[in-house]
This record gives C-alpha cells, structure tokens and sequence, in this order.
C-alpha cells in the first residue's frame, strides 16, 4: 500500500497541492526540523571590518563601522551565508530561516543602511531558495523550505527607553507596521515560503508584525497569490516565564491568536531545560501547531554557550517525550551538528506526536493583559468593567487628566482592579482636552505599571480614531468600547475590520441610522442585523469576540416612557443570546440610576436587583463601580 503522506509529497513536488496541506500531512507523521543560529555560524568566520564591508561597501560612511551588521554578508559574503544555510540543510533541517533578523528599515538605522532593506531581504530570502531547491532537487521526496525571518527590531513599543518618562517610546506601532511590512513584502518577492516573527520579547512588536502581514497578505492574494503560512516564535526572559515586555506565555499567545498563525513557540534567551514548563503550557492551549528552538544552554561567563549537540538533542527529545512539539531547532550557541543531533533524536520511536489541537466545543472569548482571561460563564459569572477611569464617569479622573496628573489617574486604574474589575475602562473623550494624546500617554503610562496592565483594557471613545489610537499602544487583547451603525453601514464595516485587524474584541451598541434603540424590539433587531453583518464574509469577525450593548439607560426620571427601559434591556439579553450564537452581552450599570445621583444606597440596590435579573437572563458583564459592587 502506499501510503498517503508519500502521495502528497509527489503532488507536492509537482506543486499540486499547497503548502499548507504539505506541512500538515507531515506535521502528523513527524517533528519538522528548523536550523540553527546563524550568528554563531558567522562568528567562526571571524569576519573583520574589511570582509563586512566587500568590494561594494568599501568606502561607505557609518558611525560606527559595518562589523556586526551580519544582514549585511548577504551582499558581500554571500558564499559564506550560503554555506551556512547549506550546512543546515545537510544536518537534516526541512526549514531554513533568511538571514534577515535586523532587516527593518528601524534596525538598520544604526548602520545608516536604511536605503539597502529591499534588497537585503531580497537578496537574503533568493540566496536562501537558492540551497534549499538544491537540497529539495537531490531528494524530491524530502522539500526544503525557505521562512523568511522578521526580528523583534531593536526598539520596543511597550517599554519606555527613558527611566525618567514611562510615557516615553522611540517607536510606535505604525513605524513598526510599516517597517515590517516593507520587510515581509521583500521576503516574499525573494521567495520564501513562510513568514516567520521570531524572538518576540515586545508583544507589542509583534502585535504590529502580524498587522503588517495581515495586510501584506490581503493585497497578495489579490493580486493572486497563495495563502503564506505564519509562524510565531517568542521569547521568555527569565524564570518567572514572562516576556520582556512581563507578559506571561499564555497572554503572549492570547495577544497573538487573531493572527491565526500556523505555529507558536519560543525561541532563544533560555536553554532548553530552562524553558519546559512555559513550552508546556503553552503547547496546552495553543490551538495550533507548536514550534522550539532554544539556545545551546544558557549564556556561559564568556557569553558563549556550552550545550553540545548531545545536549540538546537529549533536552529537545525530553519535550517531545512529552508531546510539547511539532517544530524543533536550535537557536544562539547552535550549530550544525546540533541540528544534525536534534533531527536524529526526532527521528527515534521515543518522541510523541503532539497532535493537532481539536477545535472546542464552542468558541470563547479570550482577552489578555500581562495576564490571561477566558471570558466564559464555566469561570465566573459575570466580568466586571471598572467604569472610574472615565473623564464623563468620575469628577476625580477627569480633574486628573486635565492636570495632566497621569501618577495619581494610574492610582484610579489600580484601585479598581484592587476592588475586582477584571478589565479596566478607559475613556477620555472630553471637549476641552486632547483625545489621541490622553488615550496615548495614559496607556503607555500603565503599561509600565504592572498592577494595572495585569488586567485588559476596555478602549472607550465616541471618536473611532481615538480608539484606533489605543489599541495602537496596548500589547494584551483588549475590547473596543464602541462601535455601531449609527455611522452607516460603510464606515461600521470599515471600523469593525480595523478592529478584527488588532485583534480586540468589540462591544456594539444598540443603535442604528435612525438612532438609539430604546425598546425591546428595536435593541433585538438592531443587534441581529449588526450581528449578520459582522460574522458575514465581508467581516468575518469572530462571534465569541461580539459584545452587544442593548443600552442599559436611565429609569425613574419622572417620565412615564422611562419605566420600562430597566425591563426592555433584561429582556432584550435573552433574545439577543438565541438570536446571535457565543455573543456576549454587556452594559454601562450605572447609567441606570442615574436619576438618584449623590444617594449611593439607592442607587447600589437598583443596581443589584437588575443584575440578578439580567445576568439570569444572559447578561456576561458590565461596566461598573468595581468597588460598589
Ligand atoms: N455602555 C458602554 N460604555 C459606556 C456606557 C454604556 N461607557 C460609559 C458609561 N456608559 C459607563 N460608565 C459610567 C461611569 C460612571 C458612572 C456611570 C457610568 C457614574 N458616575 C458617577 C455619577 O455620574 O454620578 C460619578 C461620581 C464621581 O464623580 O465620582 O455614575 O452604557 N458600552
């Protein structure tokens, strides 16, 4: 019988079937073996300032040399880089990575080489192909790949450079989006088959690199191309099992998830044996294939490395024993034997497929801040929204950010999430102040303060460019706080893909064209037909990620047409929940006693009494006074 992996691989090789359904069909027979580090590799040439700079680059004019730009052998050793990837490729590795790691006009910054990035990954990404259609022409049967790698860039856009200004960043998302699309674009026009976002230690950076590749691959497909697959590599720091940026493995992938990559992993910084435990929980709840490739041991008083490939391979088969891994190789202080090690030890009967993580039972909502959360009624009943950090909601916050007392407004965000709010509301639209720069400083500021970005953060403005303008400065997974069809049905199908693009969940008001709706009928029908335009193709956004606010508004003001608008939205939940599957439902409590202002018993009790009715009728969460509650 022949059996049908070996079908697909000659289809392959006639290039009938895409990669995709090559790598998977592999994927259930086997551990694919990446390479190793380059750097390492290079290193032993012991390149000086002349071979850096060949013939072409003899004279060229950089502050501080061109010894160490190793993007740059590409153009002036590529016999060498070529090499390299060949002698990987002999070690058995069935993906090779570009020698691309600074190629972003952000990196190359430093060397003034801003103007060379086209071609450096372009160069990189042909010289690649190159050594693996070689490969994959001495042996049809086993096809080499070409991932062309996307570093972390030299600049973080969660962390402030500036000890003395948190608010301070010397990048932003969109020179980093930018940057890394420019890239990926280079990389795929040179020939790679894979796009790899690797050593992540900014979620942020990341967050942007898979924006870019969002789009980049929007506009291929358009113009004709394939379907590119995406892998994620991160990187912990230390053995609190964070990354730099302090986000936890499990909030990293929460971060990343929208992206829809094709694997996640982690790569450098720790050995192998350091890295286990975070491997493993990350491999529980990816929902896709998972990749490794740790350094060579941790850094030795010399800044070399020490695991041999007998090491690594020994420390590589221990997660594979476990079923961590679908991917594996090496990372600093690698070489080819390491590799060659690795892919012997995969090769054996004692690894364990990790197989392809099923789909669940049904689709939950997944939010992120330094830390994880499930948004499902298996864990809690409700989420409460802290609602203080709101310039129209709190006398106190909004003097504070008037002031520009940006200390004192993290001190409301920390308390909320003291006194229990799971996400923290931030809204600071006013008229007499300056949205974009409030909504920037504010998160930048918090997300240095570990206390407040632990939580996710809810994004809220009536101006849609102010919360683009958030969610440009948050790493975790955060919820936008609103938008509706109150702007037409264009300009809400562009906003709600904007949205999806970052990745964030969305609440949707109950409004419309015509306006607010009000009663029962009007908040169900609303919400339907915004509901059957935000999962249709045009959008394709994510259900579980839907949040319907049917309008929480004011009773007992004195007019009769009021008294029924507590009992309209309690009702309206349960329609709105058969009607729109794994949406969730959500409001703004306090709005309703707003006609008992200053009388802080009547107005806990109104609340009270309409939660228990509304989350027995569907409710999921709320904004509210977390502290009240
Ligand atoms: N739906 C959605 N988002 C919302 C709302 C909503 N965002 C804003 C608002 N409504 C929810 N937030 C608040 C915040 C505070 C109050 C009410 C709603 C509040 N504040 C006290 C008051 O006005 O009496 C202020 C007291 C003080 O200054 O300390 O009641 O419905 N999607």
């Amino acid at each position: 019988m022949v059996p049908s992996y070996f079908l697909i691989m000659v289809a392959y090789c006639s290039s009938k079937v895409d990669i995709f359904d090559y790598l998977n069909a592999q994927l259930k027979k086997r551990i694919l073996i990446l390479d190793g580090a380059m750097g390492t590799m290079i290193q032993k040439h012991r390149f000086t300032e002349e071979d850096y700079r060949g013939e072409r680059f003899k004279d060229f004019e950089a502050p501080d040399g061109l010894k160490g730009n190793n993007d740059l052998l590409t153009l002036t050793q590529p016999a060498a880089i070529l090499d390299i990837h060949e002698k990987y490729l002999a070690s058995g590795s069935d993906i090779i990575e570009t020698n691309t790691f600074s190629g972003t006009t952000i990196a190359m910054v430093d060397y003034k080489m801003v103007h060379l990035v086209h071609e450096l990954n372009y160069e990189s990404a042909k010289l690649c192909r190159q050594a693996a259609d070689k490969y994959t022409a001495m042996n049809p049967l086993k096809p080499r790949f070409v991932a062309g790698a996307v570093g972390p860039t030299n600049r973080t856009g969660s962390i402030s450079p500036n000890v003395e200004d948190a608010g301070f960043r010397n990048t932003s998302f969109d020179e980093l989006r930018i940057a890394y699309k420019e890239q990926i674009a280079a990389l795929i026009e040179g020939g790679c088959d894979i796009i790899m976002i690797e050593t992540i230690f900014d979620t942020l950076n990341a967050k942007a690199a898979v924006y870019a590749f969002d789009e980049f691959q929007d506009e291929y497909m358009e113009k004709g191309g394939k379907r590119i697959p995406l892998m994620i590599s991160g990187t912990i720091v230390d053995q609190s099992g964070r990354t730099l940026s302090g986000q936890t493995g499990e909030a990293f992938y929460t971060s990343l998830r929208h992206s829809k990559p094709f694997s996640i992993g982690l790569n450098c910084a720790l050995g192998a044996q350091q890295m286990k435990p975070f491997l493993r929980r990350l491999a529980e709840i990816a929902e896709c294939w998972v990749s490794v490739y740790p350094n060579a041991g941790l850094p030795n008083a010399m800044g070399g490395y020490d695991d041999t490939p007998e090491d690594m391979a020994r420390d590589v088969l221990d997660f594979a024993k476990d079923g961590m891994v679908n991917f594996a190789g090496g990372c600093c202080g690698s070489c080819p034997p390491h590799i060659k090690a690795i892919a012997e030890a995969m090769k054996g009967s004692e690894a364990v497929l990790r197989p392809y993580p099923t789909k669940p039972e049904r689709p939950m909502m997944w939010l992120s801040g330094l830390e994880p959360l499930v948004v499902d009624k298996t864990r809690f009943a409700f989420l409460n929204v802290g609602e203080r950090c709101n310039i129209a909601g709190s006398r106190k916050f909004a003097r504070l950010i008037k002031k520009g007392m940006y200390g004192e407004a993290m001190d409301v965000a920390r308390k909320q999430v003291e006194d229990g709010a799971m996400v923290i509301d931030l809204n600071v639209d006013d008229g007499m102040i300056d949205g974009m720069a409030a909504m920037s400083r504010f998160l930048k500021i918090a997300m240095t303060e570990p206390d407040v970005s632990k939580v996710p953060f809810m994004i809220d403005s009536s101006k849609f460019d102010i919360i683009e303008e958030g969610l440009k400065w948050v790493q975790g997974k955060c919820i936008v706080n609103s938008i509706s069809l109150k702007v037409g049905h264009d300009e809400f199908v562009r906003q709600a893909k904007i949205v999806r693009r970052h990745g964030a969940a969305v609440v949707i008001m109950a409004f419309d064209e015509n306006g607010q709706a009000a009663t029962y009928e009007e908040k169900c029908r609303i919400c339907k037909r915004s509901y059957d335009l935000l999962v249709s193709d045009e959008i394709r956004f994510p259900p579980e990620d839907i949040i319907f606010d049917p309008n929480i508004l004011t009773i007992a003001t004195g007019m009769a047409e009021h008294n029924n608008y507590g009992a309209d939205f309690i009702k309206a939940c349960k329609t709105i929940k058969e009607q729109c599957p794994h949406c969730k439902i959500s409001g703004g409590v306090s709005n309703l006693s707003f006609g008992f202002r200053g009388v802080n018993k009547v107005r806990e009790a109104i609340h009270s009494v309409f939660l228990y009715h509304a989350i027995q009728n569907g409710m999921d969460m709320g904004i509210v006074n977390a502290g009240m509650l």
